[in-house]
């Protein structure tokens, strides 16, 4: 044979026939085996067969292998399509009501079988001896949940009827899911897309992670993710899939609903994006499960003799596909014969009208079901099912299949009609105009039997319940020593780092404590963990480690604590979430601390923090190596002047910037005593950084820890000989002592008093000024209510001058409550590599500029004059024409 031929028809039916023969008698299993082995024979030989991660254009599991169908088709047809009436329902009305108001119908009719077979069938609940399955439902199928829940009795056609209008009376439904919204309806919020597949491999790997602990009986619990197939394109989405591989998930499942579209046209008009995603999760190591042709197409598969169709199939792209979705059957069947024209004689076995109407695989239950049945059932790794479907199904005329269906909020008259008839809706013609919403009633046999498969599934999903008990704050005593400081000079890392070692040790709260790195650990100086609690590995350790003769060697264990999650923030803050939403997703509360380089932290995964407070995340997120000049060396991409300002907007998201030990005793405890014994739904932003110096006591006096909490407290007060004007000089994190060497150059060379107050949380002490202003404007009639920033401040009347390791927007941000007006110091810019002291004369933060803030200050209210102000910048060695660091 020359190089281009290939075997003819005769001799490929040999080898047809001798492998059909050989799967008879041995099997498919053995039959892989055969040809593994005969691949690699060929391999040896020289033979090259180009790589392919794909598998033909067909369904996986082959009719043969399908289970029987359990339940009633009937029953469960009409429920679907009275769920999928309410769903456009809901959208259409609210969008009758209040133009404008959105909602999605297209992403649900092309879902209503996934979810209906996973309801029906699957989707198991929390009971005290199955440890629950979890849904990550896709944000946009939301209205087909809510309708669901309606036939369950769970929801009241009101709150049907102000879907998108929460505040109306009564209550109405939020628009996707948002636990924040509804706290026991949803729980994981899922619609900036990308995240929820990401949340979820994660979450699976964690629930495998307390079972291997012991934190949660091995009693099973699948995760299932429901994405769209333009949702894959997001990086988060993908990116996390080779650690569901390799630590072999096989409690995982995501559910890929490929109905080609994304919201403005085709996926992949041009190429086809169920086999891209076979490429890569294969590729990963996934089972992955192709669902592409409903039922009716196997006796077409059983006589294609030719073995023709699945080429023919492949080789139609996705956006013909989406035009065989809105066109005649005579249309199809010209094209399909265009392709391939052997096919003719073969397509005259169906009618046009049976054409058009075949069915893809993901609107067909019993393939549904079996792709479902064996991905339960598949062990060793996760599984992807890829279910075909077409977006819009069912909406006719109106959107199915059309590149506008994912904007489609509206439906006339005549598409109503066509909805009811085409799903058999039991509405009077009177009331089809209006769209009102359909239950059966109670004692209908067909909601019966809804109902009943709920029951045997542990009851309705999804369902948020917050059970776990409370936890005991652990006593003062663990934080004494912290309260009294330290004796040689230490960081607030060292600090956290001793204060989580205490904490592990603690009887009750020890075990329950996740600590979460991404390749950092030897950063923070959190190495001597590795040895102590173990790093987590779901095989434990099969190698001898390096450093096995040292004794805080790398230890890896099944039971280990720590989740160390290499270089993935965004992953390892989806732990952080697992972990910090444990308490409801399996009654058990653990307490995640979560460690990163600050200035990967916010900005980098600041969507994922936003979705923390949504689902109510409780934890401790730890900025490290923070603070623009305090980490030296590094440069702009990695000194972190912004993480304050961007942890802002996150509602629920308490933010302190610490300067002393004690100061990070007192906030991580009484953080404990809120999230974990008063179960408030918030979760904590700390920074802590690298410069070692004296920590010391805390001051005496019940308002210092009162002070830290609230954000500010007098730390400390200077008199100086003479002085005719005091100052007040707020400091935080590691400039805080630079405030103090400020205060004391005020002293002793300008005889000027001064107060120097640790503001540990410019953004508690604005959260506490809004709450004041609000009551004021709300209760005119009432005494106003003083901020507790003006508390503080109007006990001296001298200049204020504010000066952090962050941008100067933190102090801008109470400036509006300082009676007498703030000057704010801070680190607006790039800035430079350099070391400390440098980095703080270039961004203007040090002791000097503090100083001169204040002597100008002072000047310009004609305390001091001006030119003790300019003598001052020549003793202090500061020029006028300083270049601006914000752009230089
Ligand atoms: C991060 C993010 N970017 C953009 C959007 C806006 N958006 C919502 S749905 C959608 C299209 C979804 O397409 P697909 O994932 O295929 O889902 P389908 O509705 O087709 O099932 C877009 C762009 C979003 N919700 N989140
Ligand atoms: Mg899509």
């Amino acid at each position: 044979m020359d190089s281009d031929s290939i075997p003819d028809d005769v001799m490929l039916h040999d080898w047809y026939d001798a492998l059909g023969a050989f799967i008879d008698q041995e099997g498919p299993e053995a039959a892989g085996r055969l040809l593994r082995a005969l691949q690699e024979r060929a391999a040896v030989e020289g033979v090259r067969i180009p790589f392919s991660a794909n598998t033909p254009y067909v369904n996986t599991i082959p009719q043969d292998r399908q289970p029987p169908y359990p339940g009633n088709r009937e029953y469960e047809r009409l429920n679907k399509s009275i769920i999928r009436w309410n769903a456009m329902a809901m959208v259409v009305r609210a969008n009758r009501e209040s133009d404008g108001i959105g909602g999605h119908i297209s992403t649900y009719a092309s879902a209503a079988t996934l979810y209906e077979v996973g309801f029906n069938h699957f989707f198991r609940a929390r009971t005290d001896d199955y440890g629950g399955d979890l849904l990550f439902i896709q944000g946009h199928a939301a209205p087909g949940i809510y309708a669901r829940a309606f036939l369950e009795g769970r929801l009241t056609i009101a709150q049907l009827e102000q879907f998108r209008r929460e505040r109306a009376p009564g209550g109405g439904l939020s628009s996707y899911p948002h636990p924040w919204l509804m706290p026991d309806f949803w729980t994981f919020p899922t619609v900036s897309m990308g995240l929820g597949p990401l949340m979820a491999i994660y979450q699976a790997r964690f629930n495998r992670y307390l079972e291997h602990r012991g934190l949660k009986p091995d009693n099973g619990g699948h995760v299932w993710a429901f994405l769209g197939d333009g949702e894959t394109d997001e990086p988060e989405t993908l990116g996390a899939i080779s650690l569901a591989a390799r630590e072999k998930l096989d409690n995982l499942i995501f559910v890929i609903n490929c109905n080609l579209q994304r919201l403005d046209g085709p996926v992949r008009g041009n190429g086809h994006i169920v086999q891209e995603l076979e490429a890569v999760f294969r590729g990963a190591g996934w089972n992955v499960i192709k669902v592409l042709w409903s039922s009716e197409w196997d006796p077409l598969f059983e006589q294609d003799e030719l073995g023709i169709l699945p080429d023919v199939l492949g080789s139609i792209v996705d956006g013909e596909y989406q035009k065989f979705s809105v066109e005649s059957g005579a249309y199809i069947r010209k094209k399909l014969i265009e392709h391939e024209p052997r096919l003719e004689p073969f397509l005259h076995l169906i009618t046009d009208e049976q054409l058009r109407k075949i069915k893809r695989g993901g609107h067909d239950p019993v393939k549904v079901f079996s792709a479902y049945y064996h991905a339960i059932h598949h062990r060793g790794a996760p599984t992807v099912i890829l279910a075909k479907t077409i977006k819009g199904y069912g909406l006719g005329e109106s959107g199915e299949g059309k590149n506008i269906t994912h904007q489609q909020k509206k439906m006339n008259e005549d598409e109503l009609w066509e909805f009811r008839g085409r799903f058999g809706i039991p509405i009077s013609d009177e009331e089809i105009a209006f769209a009102p919403f359909y239950k059966p009633p109670e004692d209908s046999p067909s909601l019966q039997y809804l109902l009943e498969h709920r029951a045997a599934l542990g009851g309705f999903m999804p369902q948020r319940k917050a059970t776990a008990p409370p936890l005991k704050t652990p006593d003062e005593l663990v934080f004494e020593e912290f309260y009294r400081g330290a004796d040689r000079p230490v960081s607030t890392t060292m600090a956290f780092v001793r204060i989580l070692l205490k904490l592990l040790r603690d009887s009750e709260l020890g075990k329950l404590i996740v600590p979460i790195v991404p390749d950092e650990a030897r950063t923070f100086g959190m190495d001597g963990l590795f040895r102590q609690i173990g790093i987590y590995s779901n095989v434990g350790q099969r190698y001898e480690p390096v450093d096995a003769d040292n004794l805080l060697y790398y230890k890896e264990a099944r039971d280990g604590q720590i989740l160390e999650e290499g270089i993935t923030e965004a992953g390892s803050m989806s732990s952080f979430l697992a972990s910090g939403v444990s308490y409801a997703t399996h009654g058990v509360a653990t307490i995640p601390f979560f460690v990163f380089y600050s200035m990967f932290g916010m900005q980098r995964i600041g969507d994922l923090v936003w979705a923390g407070g949504d689902m109510r995340a409780r934890g401790f997120l730890i900025g490290g190596t923070a603070g623009r000049t305090t980490l030296a060396g590094e440069g702009l991409q990695h000194q972190d002047g912004h993480s304050h300002l961007l942890a802002m907007p996150s509602p629920t998201l308490r933010a302190y910037d610490p300067a002393f030990a004690f100061e990070l005793a007192v906030i991580i405890r009484d953080g404990i005593r809120r999230m974990y014994e008063e179960q408030e739904d918030c979760f904590y932003y700390i920074t802590v950084e690298n410069e070692n110096y004296l920590m010391p006591p805390m001051p005496e006096g019940e308002h210092v820890k009162d002070g830290i909490l609230k954000g500010m407290y007098l730390f400390k007060s200077m008199g100086a000989k003479g002085a005719r004007h005091r100052a007040t000089l707020l400091g935080s994190g590691a400039i805080l002592n630079e405030t103090l060497k400020a205060q004391e150059y005020l002293a002793r060379r300008h005889n000027i008093a001064s107060d120097v107050w640790s503001v540990t949380s410019y953004k508690a002490l604005r959260h506490d000024g809004m709450a004041c202003d609000r009551h004021n404007l709300l209760h005119p009639d009432e005494s106003p209510r003083k901020s507790y920033v003006t508390q503080c401040l109007e006990k001296s009347d001298g200049v204020v001058v504010a000066a952090s390791d962050y941008v100067k927007m933190l102090p801008d941000g109470i400036a509006r409550w300082a009676p007498q007006g703030l000057t704010s110091l801070g680190t607006d810019g790039f800035g430079r590599s350099e070391a400390r002291a440098e980095l703080r004369d270039f961004f203007e933060v040090d002791h000097r500029f503090i100083a001169l803030a204040a002597l100008s200050a002072m000047a310009r209210r004609g305390e001091i004059s001006p030119d003790a102000v300019t003598k001052s910048m020549r003793e202090l060695h500061i020029a006028p024409d300083k270049p601006d660091p914000l752009l230089s």
